[in-house]
């Protein structure tokens, strides 16, 4: 496995930094797993990292040690069990009064650790999340060369998508194809496969429904590659698609290209979401689900929620978001298309390279 480079996790831990001193906070602990591997690189639910001004240290298990050593880039690392107490010793050392811990932390462990590290306080923080929000040009590499190869996987597996073959099938095959894929971690999430009248309630990953000729079917898929994900959503047709499928496929393609339009830094998540929704709702369809979300180390990263009124920043140059509108009809068929866009200063980037044009297989 590839270690990160020195220079990346230092500006990372700067951008860190600032964002520590802005909120008021003499260190940071961090516990949620993918803000540890923003930090150091290394990825494992036993590695915590304590961030404080001038010092990083890494702690893990016993046995946890040498691949810390051997993945983690620039923190000093310390064995729970040569030095326990976890980083009780290293607070009272630097004398840390006021720690911010990224407010995914359940409640409970959120009281049980503010016990453990009494005197000093523990509150939310947003330093790590405000830093993930804007992606560098490393993990901008990386999350380009993520799409890169699962559209390549999926240019594979359409081949394998046939009448008489079950929802269940696909879902497997396409899971095996990402797995034999040696250049990746693994599927960024578990993949949709949803055809036909399965397809509308976007509840379902997969069924044991045979898709039949003249079914529509709606692929969500992505790799991990170096930690980072992908997600693109595609919907083809088995056979000929019916009058109605061609004018909602339209529909959504449409209003996919208006809100990637709406997009620029500066942009507000509402807007661009209206931009989709709103046209999706002139043509006499309904609103369903979220209009798109951050994409990073995590499938549903920072900015979250990213495409949405509740999103109250605007958006800046560098974010890298998902842009998934989609019609659902009742007992019938969905459609969505999903493209990744890394935002930029007048516009954006969509780095999503599978044609969108109504595709017919099988
Ligand atoms: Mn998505």
């Amino acid at each position: 496995m590839q270690k990160l480079p020195l220079e990346e996790v230092k500006a990372r831990l700067k951008a860190v930094r600032k964002q520590m001193r802005h909120e008021g906070f003499d260190g940071l602990l961090v516990t949620e797993t993918a803000d540890v591997r923003y930090l150091c690189g290394h990825e494992h639910e036993a590695v915590q990292l304590l961030v404080t001004p001038r010092s990083q240290y890494l702690t893990t298990t016993h046995r946890g040690i040498q691949r810390a050593e051997e993945r983690s880039v620039g923190f000093q690392i310390i064995d729970s069990k040569v030095q326990p107490g976890g980083f009780r010793p290293l607070i009272e050392k630097h004398s840390l009064k006021t720690l911010g811990v990224n407010s995914k932390m359940s409640h409970a462990q959120f009281l049980d650790l503010g016990k453990r590290l009494r005197p000093a306080r523990l509150k939310p923080s947003t330093a790590v999340i405000r830093a993930r929000e804007v992606k560098s040009s490393a993990e901008i590499v990386f999350l380009r060369k993520a799409q890169r190869i699962a559209e390549g996987i999926f240019e594979t597996f359409l081949g394998e998508v046939k009448p008489g073959v079950t929802e269940f099938h696909l879902h497997n095959r396409l899971i095996q194809l990402i797995l034999d894929n040696e250049t990746v971690e693994g599927p960024s999430f578990e993949p949709v496969l949803s055809s036909g009248t399965s397809s509308w309630t976007f509840h379902s990953r997969y069924t044991d429904r045979k898709l039949r000729k003249n079914d529509c079917l709606i692929i969500d898929m992505g790799v991990r590659y170096r930690g980072y994900c992908s997600d693109m959503t595609r919907t083809i047709f088995l056979g000929k698609p019916t009058r109605q499928m061609r004018e909602v496929y339209s529909i959504v393609q449409e209003a996919q290209l208006r809100a990637i339009d709406a997009i620029h830094a500066g942009a507000m998540g509402g807007d661009v979401a209206d931009a989709a929704w709103g046209y999706i709702a002139r043509k006499g369809y309904e609103q369903t689900h979220g209009l798109g979300h951050g994409l990073g180390l995590e499938t549903h990263d920072y900015p979250l929620p990213g495409l949405s009124a509740v999103n109250k920043k605007p958006l800046q140059e560098k974010m890298v978001l998902t842009v998934e509108p989609g019609i659902y009809l009742e007992n019938g068929f969905g459609v969505r298309i999903e493209d990744t866009v890394i935002v930029t200063r007048n516009g954006c980037e969509n780095i999503t390279r599978t044609p969108k044009e109504l595709k017919v297989v099988g």
